[in-house]
């Protein structure tokens, strides 16, 4: 899909591949967390953290700042597929397959799903930890985001909200809470891991959410159902627009932006 990033892509994936098994041999456990994880994601997450890394530093090689960021990649791809596998699970979304396969709980059993996905959110912290800049701050972030502030919230929120369809929710702040604030994550992450100055830290978590928005919406429009699609599609697609220009005009100021537009239109060219 990224052609342009394929080169970072595979950097991630043999990472996340050589993750598992550095520090245990094969079992049950790390068999079902390689299961989901070495599957067939976008890798969209770790490859903004990258870029973000590689755009926000200064007097240091891009290598450099991929090397870095690759710890943090790392814990944001394992969390990203933490929530899918509990995403799935009977008692949430109810999904048979994720990323053209068997579900986790499908492919072994709901046990094993949740503690595969327990085990991944767990060791996303171990790589955070060993980050070379701004370790501490980086989990305090990524904790901030994925906790009850943040994606767990905005789960609990949407099954409320999809178990009761005649209350009114607050469908932007449950998109802010379930997607983006990872991608904003994602993206902070990127700008700590090479010890970035706050203007631009800022400047980045405002162009992470504002992408995370966007890409929930255009999510949304490819969930809807025949009969909704007159109705909401055009309203939809409007607000991911305008999502789009303010993501891409959060970084207008910052240098070397141009890769970051790019993946911006590319992962949501994907499904718009
Ligand atoms: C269960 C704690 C918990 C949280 C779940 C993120 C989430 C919250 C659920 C995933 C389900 C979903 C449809 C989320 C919306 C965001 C989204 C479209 C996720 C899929 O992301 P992609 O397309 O997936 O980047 P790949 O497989 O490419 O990594």
């Amino acid at each position: 899909m990224l052609t342009k990033y394929q080169n970072t892509i595979l950097v991630i994936n043999q990472a996340l591949e050589k993750s598992l098994f550095e520090n245990q041999k094969p079992n049950a456990l790390t068999n079902a967390m390689a299961y989901c994880l070495l599957s067939s994601g976008k890798r969209l997450r770790p490859l903004l953290l990258l870029e973000c890394a590689k755009m926000a530093r200064s007097n240091i090689s891009p290598s450099e700042a991929e090397n870095l960021a690759l710890n943090s990649a790392l814990a944001i791809e394992y969390v990203h597929t933490y929530s899918l596998i509990h995403d799935d699970l009977p008692s949430m979304d109810n999904d048979d397959f994720r990323r053209g396969k068997l579900a986790c709980h499908k492919k072994f059993n709901q046990a094993t799903a949740i503690l595969a996905g327990d085990a991944l959110l767990s060791d996303a912290f171990f790589w955070l930890a060993q980050a070379k800049n701004n370790a501490a701050i980086q989990c305090f972030e990524l904790s901030k985001a994925i906790g009850s502030q943040g994606m767990v919230l905005g789960q609990i929120d949407d099954l409320k909200a999809a178990g009761n369809a005649s209350e009114e929710y607050d469908l932007a702040n449950i998109h802010l809470n379930k997607t983006a604030k990872l991608f904003a994550a994602s993206c902070v992450l990127g700008g700590l891991c090479v010890d970035a100055k706050n203007t631009d830290i800022e400047a980045l978590r405002e162009f992470g959410t504002s992408l995370g928005l966007a890409f929930q919406l255009i999510d949304d429009v490819l969930d809807l159902k025949p009969k909704e699609k007159p109705q909401k599609e055009k309203i939809l697609r409007e607000l991911a627009l305008k999502h789009t220009n303010k993501a891409i005009s959060s970084i207008i100021s910052l240098k070397n932006n141009k890769n970051l537009s790019e993946i911006v239109k590319i992962s949501l060219k994907r499904i718009i």
